[in-house]
């Protein structure tokens, strides 16, 4: 059946962007020849004696064919196959935890939800980068889903090391990334099965209804045409666990659009507790009326004094084939990109460790949040620790229960197992390089293949030029992305970091897929109407980043530049004032949330303020968003409400959200408002939580899916309309000196794979299978 784990809708593009602050160069850049030898020149050099440089032959190899090695192990990496299977093993072995195997387990068996590595402390993680010291010992985080329990059944954290496993090995409660204490949640999930067959029963009591109105029913039979589900997270309200569940349209065939095919009718069962025998239904809505039971509804349906409504049903206009006629010249084929000189980047494929032009780093790969980059160098300098994605919000406003109660906490689902392969050419370029990643399910390790790109593209635009009566300069704007792309339910967001040549970093979700939407009927406060019976449900979007900026060393300040209007007697103004503008300079001196001012009138840059430079002015990074900022609209979610807070970095506060903070929002495991306590913030290790995203509020273009919306220099001298000069600084082999083959650039679709799956209890690696699922649940009712 289409189970409701996982839906919300769409989100344009939003980015965050931390470019070089206002000094022209990098500030430890003190003048050229100075510059440090970078780990990547000397690897190119290394490479250049290895494999001399083919003039002739451009097209193809150029420095491409080296490969580099991380200078140092990739301590975020995630734990080997044999990890996962001795702390699987050992986990099994300890009988406190009361585990089943995840095969045979029922609702009421404690089960394994998850084996990670427990990412290091960054104080142990600087003192083996950067102090010579031992690499950290490793740990590993496992989650327990704890149902045999009738009345406290619970999602719980747990340490398990050190690693490898042996007589030291111990599991323990987690607790200190947490602001609760040990890392644990009621599970609110843990009778979803009964829960199904429950709502199934008043969609048999309400048959007679559904097939007058709509022809079909949500019974609980292959023949179904409906589905019933709703609100998360769910109501706690005084000592109750209530849902709001509404009823949908199935898609009828392989389109998935469902959340385009609300019914408008809506159950309030009370399901606290976990015997099924004691929940009740406590209400019913159609167009705006409230009926306590269904019978009252029953009866005044049957009356005849209510206003009926038709379906939202799966036609062509929720399908994204090609519809109409094809434009008469769209047959040829379009502009791509390629990629003449072959691969210019370096990939350590064993540490995931990349060099491209003046920045190297290390990627990481989570359940929670996806993809996450550890130790960005620019030109030999750390200037960022970590950056990744902790929360994805998206919180609806409606005149009805169901969107109204709507506010998905997206890393509950998460990005990882649902960042599959990416389709070559579409998603990515198709000269782009892919990465493999892993992730843990079900005592399986599930490998998403090519779920990571990796590429250099032009932008399309030089990022410099200059026009003289006497030359024009211009610099090709080459940029590198690294990019997955995470379908959550129907919902798809691709995120980019992306890395320009004047050493800033772009962060840019964008996303794509199906809506959520409401049904139509008296909403038009909250949303467009859209289709027949249709309101694309207003929404906002918003997203959370971690980004530990480090600018020569871990001791920083956050710099405000503000704007402000002045009027001014000068010495010259001959006693009159004039209206002009000032910079007013200051620091952010304790963890606080900031929102862009009004009119967008100052600038925010983490600074180092004991290494100015020889102006005295301080090197950083300056922090702006890239679109309009948005921040949440509602008081919700404390994280979610400014457009970025400055803390100081704490090994406790590794994460500003925990996957189980939508189980019960009055009773969070990481409350983030508990960092920002206002601790001094000047010249100390600080990290910035970043808010990218949108108020959207869907209309006819998001059907039937939301739409994503090395500087080669070269110089030309002329006079009187001849060239006199042209200098290309050694970039000439950018003549291309061959034909490029664009078969090579084809995609062929069918090699499309998706996910290897390797069972870890009991452990088998000889017999890998491929199996991609859309969800991949927490729970056991695969
Ligand atoms: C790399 O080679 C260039 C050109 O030969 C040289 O100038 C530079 O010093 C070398 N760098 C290293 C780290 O060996
Ligand atoms: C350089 O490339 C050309 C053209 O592909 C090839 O004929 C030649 O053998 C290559 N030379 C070396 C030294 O590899
Ligand atoms: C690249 O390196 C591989 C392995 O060292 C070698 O077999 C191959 O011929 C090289 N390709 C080019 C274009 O030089
Ligand atoms: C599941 O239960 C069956 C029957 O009791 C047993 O044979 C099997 O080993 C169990 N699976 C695991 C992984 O423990
Ligand atoms: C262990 O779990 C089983 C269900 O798998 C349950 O019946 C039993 O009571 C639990 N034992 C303890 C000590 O909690
Ligand atoms: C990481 O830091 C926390 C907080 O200081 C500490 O409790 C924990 O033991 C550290 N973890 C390791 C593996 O050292
Ligand atoms: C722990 O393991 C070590 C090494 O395998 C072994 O020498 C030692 O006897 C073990 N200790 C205990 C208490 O089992
Ligand atoms: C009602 O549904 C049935 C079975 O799905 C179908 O055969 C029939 O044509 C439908 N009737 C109408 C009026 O759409
Ligand atoms: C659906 O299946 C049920 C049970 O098998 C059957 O009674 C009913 O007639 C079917 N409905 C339709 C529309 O085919
Ligand atoms: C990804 O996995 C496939 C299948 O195991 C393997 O052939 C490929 O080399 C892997 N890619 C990388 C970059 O490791
Ligand atoms: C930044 O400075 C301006 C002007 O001095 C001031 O009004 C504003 O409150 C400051 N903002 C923050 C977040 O400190
Ligand atoms: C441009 O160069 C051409 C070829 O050298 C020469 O014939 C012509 O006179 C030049 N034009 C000007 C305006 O100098
Ligand atoms: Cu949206």
């Amino acid at each position: 059946m289409v189970h409701p784990t996982r839906l919300v809708c769409t989100l344009l593009a939003a980015s965050l962007a931390i470019p070089a602050s206002a000094s022209p160069k990098a500030p430890w850049v003190k003048g050229p020849g100075k510059r440090p030898v970078t780990r990547r020149e000397a690897a190119i050099n290394q490479s250049r004696r290895d494999q001399p440089w083919n003039e002739t032959d451009s097209c193809g190899t150029g420095v491409s064919n080296y490969t580099v090695k991380a200078p140092k192990k990739n301590i975020w990496l995630g734990l080997t196959e044999a990890e996962v299977a001795g702390i699987t093993e050992f986990v099994h072995n300890q009988k406190s935890l009361n585990l089943t195997a995840v095969e045979n387990a029922t609702n009421w068996d404690n089960s394994l939800l998850l084996v990670e590595l427990m990412l290091p402390n960054k104080t142990d993680a600087l003192n083996y980068f950067d102090g010579g010291g031992a690499e950290p010992a490793r740990h590993a985080h496992i989650e327990v889903d704890h149902r045999a329990s009738v009345h406290n059944p619970a999602y719980l954290d747990y340490i398990v090391g050190p690693l490898p496993i042996s007589n030291k090995t111990t599991v323990e409660p987690l607790a200190w990334p947490y602001t609760k204490g040990p890392g644990s949640s009621h599970n609110y999930a843990a009778d979803d099965d009964a829960r199904n067959d429950f709502m199934n029963n008043f969609g048999a009591e309400l048959a007679d209804i559904t097939r007058a109105l709509w022809n079909g029913t949500a019974m609980g039979l292959d023949n179904d045409t409906m589905s019933i589900w709703g609100i998360d997270p769910l109501f706690q309200e005084d000592g109750r666990t209530i849902s709001w569940d509404t009823f949908w349209n199935n898609n009828n065939d392989v389109y998935d659009d469902s959340t385009l095919l609300p019914l408008g009718l809506f159950l309030k069962p009370d399901i606290t507790g976990r015997d099924p025998s004691q929940w009740s239904n406590q209400g019913v809505l159609y167009n705006g009326e409230f009926y306590d039971t269904i019978d009252d509804f029953k009866s005044a349906f049957y009356s005849g004094n209510i206003q009926t409504f038709g379906p939202n049903e799966d036609e062509e206009w929720g399908r994204t084939d090609q519809r109409g006629p094809v434009n008469p010249t769209d047959w040829q084929s379009p502009p791509m990109l390629i990629q003449p000189a072959g691969q210019r980047f370096q990939v350590d494929v064993e540490q995931q460790y990349v060099q491209w032009m003046d920045f190297e780093f290390y990627i990481a790969f989570t359940r929670d949040t996806g993809i996450k980059l550890f130790d960005i160098n620019f030109k030999g300098q750390r200037i960022i620790y970590e950056i990744g994605l902790q929360e994805a919000l998206a919180h609806y406003g409606a005149n009805d229960p169901v969107q109204s109660g709507t506010a998905y906490l997206d890393s509950y689902y998460g990005f990882g197992p649902y960042a599959f392969e990416l389709v070559n050419g579409y998603d990515c370029p198709s000269y782009a390089f892919y990465l493999n990643s892993t992730f843990y399910a079900d005592e399986t390790t599930r490998t998403h293949l090519n779920n990571i790109c990796l590429f250099e593209q032009d932008a399309g635009h030089p990022i410099q030029r200059h026009s003289s009566s006497q030359y024009v300069t211009i610099t090709r704007n080459i940029f590198f992305t690294v990019r997955t792309v995470s379908t959550v339910g129907n919902y798809d967001y691709m995120l980019d970091y992306t890395f320009y040549m004047d050493g800033s970093l772009h962060v840019t979700v964008r996303a794509s897929g199906y809506i959520q939407s409401a049904y139509f009927a008296n909403n038009e406060e909250y949303g467009f109407h859209i289709h027949e019976y249709l309101s694309g449900s207003m929404h906002d979007h918003v997203l959370n980043f971690k980004v530990d900026l480090d600018i020569l060393g871990e001791k920083n300040s956050l710099q405000n530049v503000s704007f402000v209007p002045a009027t001014v007697e000068y010495p010259w103004s001959n006693g009159k004032t004039r209206n002009t503008m000032k910079l007013e300079k200051s620091f952010v001196t304790t963890e606080t949330g900031i929102d862009y001012p009004y009119n967008s009138a100052a600038l925010f840059a983490v600074v180092n303020k004991d290494k100015p430079n020889k102006y005295g002015e301080l090197p950083g990074f300056r922090v702006l968003p890239s679109t309009a900022p948005v921040h949440l609209t509602v008081n919700a979610a404390h994280w979610a409400e400014r457009n970025f807070w400055v803390t100081k970095q704490k090994d406790t506060e590794p994460r500003s959200s925990h996957p189980f903070n939508n189980q019960d929002v009055a009773d969070l495991v990481v409350n983030f408002s508990k960092f920002v306590d206002d601790e001094s913030i000047e010249q100390e290790d600080l990290v910035l939580w970043i808010n990218a995203g949108m108020h959207h509020v869907p209309h006819t273009g998001d059907l039937p899916n939301t739409v994503f919306s090395t500087a080669w220099g070269s110089r030309i001298n002329y006079h009187n309309g001849n060239v006199t000069e042209v200098a290309t600084f050694g970039s000439e082999t950018i003549q291309p000196e061959c034909t490029v083959d664009l078969r090579d650039s084809f995609t062929d679709l069918w090699d499309y794979t998706g996910d290897v799956v390797v069972r870890k209890f009991p452990y088998d690696p000889n017999d890998p299978f491929f199996n991609t699922q859309s969800i991949v649940k927490r729970d056991e009712d695969l």
